[in-house]
């Protein structure tokens, strides 16, 4: 899943995608590159980002979504509002990917019958990282995304996805604990979506394997990017999120190329 952000602040490409003309010229090199899934967002959801009104989201993502659509391209839309959802659906999109998980907006993906991805977030962007707190951060993320998976199959929603929502509400601590247990979610039945690509994990796992420290900045994480993709596969999750779409297409098909030699 290539992910585009029609935004001006999202963390990494913020500002780069705001004209349409661009976003549509990145989204079809993302194809091009081999994304199964382009992800259409136009609300950063970095921790501290403010909420977008709806009529904004509405302007920076429908035109994008309405023209990529007609071109045949799968497009997901990455939203927590049902009313933009359901804009997108109608326009063309044949997934929602809800960061919120919430009721409401897999009903939009029931009624239009797409897929839906539920995420798991612990509190609202603006204070999420302020002081994240779980018992046991594994068990709470699974049972929170089978309750909200199985409520969206439930009603009606016909391929429902779950992520664990790297880096929304959680401390270093908590990412690696998730990715360390994947399996807990794959195990559930539901195919898994991870998105770790230029997060800030990166940039402190890189100050720890690097001498004298300094934590890596968003444009110094393509690595480790690739390398948690990697992880991801290789722990049987079945999407990745991600900027960097052909640098993660070519290493996957190397690791799939060594796991499966005959296919
Ligand atoms: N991360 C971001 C936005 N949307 N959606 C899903 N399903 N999973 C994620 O991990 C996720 C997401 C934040 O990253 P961005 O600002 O680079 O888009």
């Amino acid at each position: 899943m290539g992910v585009l952000n029609v935004t001006p602040d999202s963390f990494s490409d913020g500002g780069r995608f705001l004209d349409h003309d661009a976003a549509l010229a990145h989204a079809r090199a993302l194809a091009t590159q081999g994304a199964h899934w382009i992800d259409v967002g136009g609300e950063s959801t970095r921790p501290r980002a403010d909420p977008v009104p709806e009529a904004e989201e509405l302007r920076r993502v429908l035109p994008v979504v309405e023209v990529l659509a007609a071109e045949g391209v799968a497009v997901s839309i990455d939203t927590r509002k049902a009313a933009v959802a359901e804009a997108a659906v109608a326009a063309g999109a044949r997934m929602v990917n809800d960061v919120s998980a919430s009721p409401e907006v897999a009903a939009v993906a029931a009624a239009g019958g797409v897929a839906y991805v539920a995420m798991h977030m612990q509190g609202e962007p603006a204070t999420m990282q302020e002081d994240p707190r779980y018992g046991d951060v594994v068990a709470e993320v699974r049972d929170f995304l089978v309750a909200r998976a199985q409520a969206a199959r439930a009603a009606g929603a016909p391929e429902v996805w779950i992520d664990p929502g790297i880096g929304f509400g959680k401390t270093l601590d908590h990412n690696l604990d998730l990715l360390a247990n994947l399996d807990a979610l794959v195990v559930t039945g539901f195919p898994v979506l991870v998105g770790t690509s230029r997060k800030g994990m990166l940039g402190q796992l890189a100050a720890r394997a690097t001498p004298g420290g300094a934590a890596a900045p968003a444009s110094d994480r393509l690595e480790g990017s690739l390398a948690t993709a990697v992880w991801a596969r290789l722990r049987g999750v079945a999407m990745v999120r991600v900027h960097d779409v052909g640098a993660t297409v070519r290493a996957l098909g190397a690791v799939d190329g060594v796991a499966a030699p005959a296919a």
